[in-house]
């Protein structure tokens, strides 16, 4: 799905030919080559995203689309806006209809130049006069004199401001009932003046004329066409007759017509939307054309991190193994217990906590875990792989306030709410009440936290608690408590964690540590980090009988 560049696309977008070059190419070629129709915006990116090498931007569609007719009755800038958003949001050339020219050559010069600047790589003009109207409409067009016509086609070639900017000139001779020989003199005077390529047009159903045309003109300058009124003429035909470029000339703008129609009656009709939402793309998928992902990252990379602003970054790449076949099809986070998975539970309580980015680190089965807002990274080497290496997969994100979490743990509130008022630059939760989850005879591997300091529940002066160690083999009396898989980082602390994870992968110990060896290693190297005792009220989800303990904490 195309979206906006990013840098990386941006470069690759530099090193493409200029969308000038792109479109003088693409009509020289000696291939028959296609322009398709584009109206605004997100039709030049449906164009573009279809796979065609070009747009023609139609004064047709363009009218249409803005509710008005073909006949200029939108002036020649606001053409211009609509030309920019579609330069803008492409990166394939864009063809402008440009009617007649908007006026006699002085309009013409002025249209080339601001054309030429907003990365339009071309216009077609037509020798008809202004106001024009649709070539369909009516009959017996009149024609530009044929002198009058040359000098407006100088007059842009000499205002182009690139180089390879084409100009097309469009013949109406056969659509006015001039004839062949007309449409011939006016081909040759118009190529003679410096167009870069003529299209010959016709309203005729089948393609005898516009052959006949291509025959006797013989290639002198490439020929283009717009088969709307003979489209059921085989494209192979055009090839045959030496074509240089068919332009799909307004199917685009009519596709959204009947599309629109039918959606718009069907809601009236059934007073319902439920209707028509598998017919409809999703509110996903208009964001990811509209390449809404570029504009995230591009905020993480310039926006400050307001203040107040917290993020969280939840470990869930883990399978659960012990969980048996709960965790055949999906990570153990996702198992729901009272009919939630774990990870939304756990979302949930962060949120109301004020932290609003949260970013989950997947794994194991990774397309299970998907929640509305809540940003991905994937840490696709989980098998053998520890949490600090899932933690350095989303390292981008661990700046500013933030918490770290694993994705199985349940807690109340205000746990976290203790936790994010702590001053401390880097804050592990540890539960005071070990001892109690040791002697439900669990043989579970534990995260036991050597502290500076025992609990006491009569603590009353301020002074701080430090981590020693986190590590599950521990002589009791050196036990201060459990941690419970929690930690908050000031922006300060999420600096050094990351500095911290830099060394580990440079010293080769990140792939194989977990968070305690992280932190162990921080503690031992200096690093503050302040232990915030609590008192039981949280559990993790290792086996079928902390599941059973879920049900019942909830
Ligand atoms: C347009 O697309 O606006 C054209 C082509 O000029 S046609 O409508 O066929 O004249
Ligand atoms: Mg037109």
């Amino acid at each position: 799905m195309k979206s906006q560049p990013n840098p990386a696309q941006a470069a690759l977008a530099q090193a493409r030919p200029s969308k000038f070059r792109q479109l003088r190419e693409l009509i020289a070629s000696p291939e028959l080559e296609f322009l398709m129709e584009a109206h605004d915006g997100m039709s030049a990116k449906i164009v573009e995203e279809a796979g065609f090498k070009g747009i023609w931007a139609s004064g047709l569609s363009m009218s249409a689309a803005l509710g008005v007719r073909d006949s200029n009755e939108a002036s020649w800038t606001q053409v211009l806006e609509v030309l920019e958003f579609m330069a803008d949001a492409s990166s394939i050339p864009i063809l402008v209809d440009g009617d007649t020219g908007w006026g006699n050559f002085n309009n013409m010069r002025r249209a080339v130049r601001k054309l030429g600047e907003r990365g339009i790589a071309g216009i077609c003009i037509e020798d008809k006069l202004f106001p024009k109207t649709n070539s369909f409409v009516g009959e017996g067009q009149a024609l530009a004199a044929i002198d009058e016509f040359c000098g407006k086609i100088k007059a842009g070639k000499d205002s182009q401001v690139d180089d390879d900017f084409r100009i097309v000139a469009r013949i109406e001779a056969l659509i006015a009932g001039w004839g062949l020989e007309e449409a011939l003199k006016r081909a040759e005077a118009y190529r003679a003046a410096g167009a870069d390529a003529v299209l010959i047009h016709s309203k005729k159903s089948t393609a005898d004329e516009i052959f006949a045309f291509a025959k006797a003109w013989n290639n002198r300058c490439p020929v283009v066409i717009v088969p709307t009124k003979y489209y059921a003429t085989p494209t192979e035909a055009f090839r045959q007759a030496g074509i240089s470029v068919a332009i799909w000339a307004n199917h685009n703008l009519r596709a959204a017509i009947a599309a629109m129609r039918d959606a718009s009656r069907r809601i009236r009709r059934e007073e319902s939307i439920a209707g028509v939402e598998k017919t409809v793309v999703s509110v996903q998928e208009v964001f990811e054309l509209s390449g809404n992902d570029e504009l995230a990252e591009a905020e993480k990379r310039y926006l400050p991190a307001k203040a107040g602003e917290k993020r969280a970054i939840l470990l869930a790449a883990s399978r659960g193994a012990a969980l048996g076949r709960l965790t055949e099809d999906r990570p153990k986070c996702m198992i729901e217990v009272r009919g939630q998975p774990l990870l939304s539970r756990l979302i949930g309580t962060v949120r109301e906590a004020g932290v609003r980015e949260i970013t989950v680190v997947r794994g194991y089965k990774k397309d299970t875990i998907n929640f509305p807002s809540i940003a991905t990274v994937d840490n696709d080497l989980f098998m053998t792989t520890g949490e600090a290496a899932s933690l350095a997969c989303a390292i981008e994100r661990l700046e500013g306030e933030c918490l770290v979490a694993y994705g199985d743990i349940l807690f109340r509130h205000h746990i976290l709410d203790q936790l994010l008022a702590h001053p401390g630059d880097i804050v592990v939760t540890v539960d005071a009440l070990w001892r109690a989850r040791v002697s439900q005879a669990k043989n579970w591997v534990r995260d036991f936290a050597a502290c500076t300091r025992a609990f006491s529940p009569t603590f009353l002066d301020d002074e701080p608690v430090h981590l020693r160690r986190i590590a599950s083999d521990m002589p009791a009396e050196e036990i201060g408590g459990e941690w419970m898989g929690l930690a908050k980082l000031s922006a300060r602390g999420a600096e050094r964690v990351r500095e911290a994870i830099h060394a580990m992968r440079r010293d080769g110990t990140l792939a194989k540590a977990g968070l305690p060896e992280l932190f162990t290693r921080m503690a031992g190297e200096g690093a503050p980090i302040h232990v915030l005792y609590i008192a039981g009220q949280w559990l993790d989800v290792d086996d079928a009988a902390d599941l059973a303990e879920a049900g019942k904490f909830l």
